[in-house]
């Protein structure tokens, strides 16, 4: 028998070990952090469990304006939504929330607050849904300097400022792969255990890929620079190999498949979205802290991603890519 790899069976690191492993490296620490996270992962853990039946539910009517009972149903991301912020709020230890599929911002009753902002898109790459191709929840996390005191400013902060961030993919299984600022881990839902079990320890995106990932089907409206790269993707001109193209659509699968395999994912500014399309708040500053964590690196095209300075209306962001 391999007991080394039985060890490893049977001496389970879940996500809640880990984060509280973490926590005793800081003794001021009095766990926040750790319930929060719990909250988040009861959120992935519902949106994985509805998304998995959500090609069954179609069939019944379940994911459509209403099923067989003549009941009205809600739309996989609208639920999504609803449950992350209640168990956000539920936490106990959040006080500003903002969500892709919210308006507004989300301020936490006061009786209910803590010292947390979280930002996040709980269903991102919904337009795959029905053809059951990966989506993904994105979150970042910062905190607030008085958390009776606060303002839409204390999430319209330079990504930099993040103190955690991560992603989950609802796909061939699910995946929860997270920074606090010390490095990328990624953990597997076991279903079984309904645990998330560690099993990428310590991700580091690999320093030369074979992958190049992005809409081509935008180049007619890409710029010079752009078109000039990924004409040497295809065309390397010093005798190398072309590079692979591999594009999902779905960031967070995108996302994932560069950490582990290594290249570029990008999304650059183009004649019809000037200002690219990712938003920067949801989706550019999780992936961008994740990358950088995992030794990678992330680029508006101008300057470092995490130093872009977000403001009300910003929505959008010019030309990002990972890794070259
Ligand atoms: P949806 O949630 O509307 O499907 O958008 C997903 C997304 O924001 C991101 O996950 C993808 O990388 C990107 O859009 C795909 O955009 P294109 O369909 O324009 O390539």
């Amino acid at each position: 028998m391999d007991h080394e790899a039985e060890t490893h069976r049977t001496d389970l690191m879940t996500i809640t070990r880990y984060v509280l492993n973490e926590q005793s490296r800081h003794p001021e620490s009095r766990g926040d952090f750790t319930i929060l996270l719990s909250h988040i992962v009861l959120g992935c853990k519902f949106v994985c469990s509805a998304v998995s039946k959500a090609g069954l539910a179609k069939l019944i009517g379940l994911a459509g304006e209403t099923n067989v009972q003549g009941e009205e149903q809600k739309k996989l991301d609208v639920l999504s939504n609803e449950v992350f912020v209640k168990a956000l709020i539920s936490s106990g230890r959040t006080c500003i929330l903002v969500s892709e599929e919210g308006e507004e911002a989300t301020f936490v009753d006061p009786s209910l607050r803590g010292k947390y902002c979280v930002v996040f898109d709980p269903l991102d790459g919904s337009s795959n849904i029905d053809c059951g191709v990966s989506i993904g929840t994105i979150f970042g996390v910062y905190m607030v300097k008085d958390k009776d005191n606060v303002t839409l400013d204390e999430v319209l902060q330079p990504g930099k400022n993040m103190l955690a961030a991560g992603y989950c993919m609802y796909g061939s299984s699910c995946t929860l792969v997270l920074s606090t600022g010390s490095g990328v881990n990624g953990f597997t839902l076991d279903p079984s255990l309904g645990e998330f079990i560690l099993t990428h320890p310590d991700i580091k995106i690999p320093k030369k890929g074979k992958i190049y990932s992005v809409n081509e089907g935008n180049a007619k409206n890409w710029d010079g620079p752009t078109t000039k790269y990924v004409e040497k993707c295809k065309y390397p001109k010093d005798g190398a190999s072309p590079k692979s193209l591999r594009y999902i659509g779905s960031m967070v699968a995108d996302v994932h498949r560069t950490l582990l395999y290594g290249g570029i994912f990008l999304y650059p500014a183009d004649k019809k979205s000037p200002n690219g399309k990712l938003r920067v708040l949801y989706e550019v500053f999780p992936m961008s802290f994740l990358m950088e964590q995992a030794g990678g690196q992330a680029f508006t095209g101008k300057q470092r991603a995490l130093d872009l300075v977000p403001y009300e209306d910003t929505s959008e962001v010019a030309h990002l890519s990972w890794q070259l």
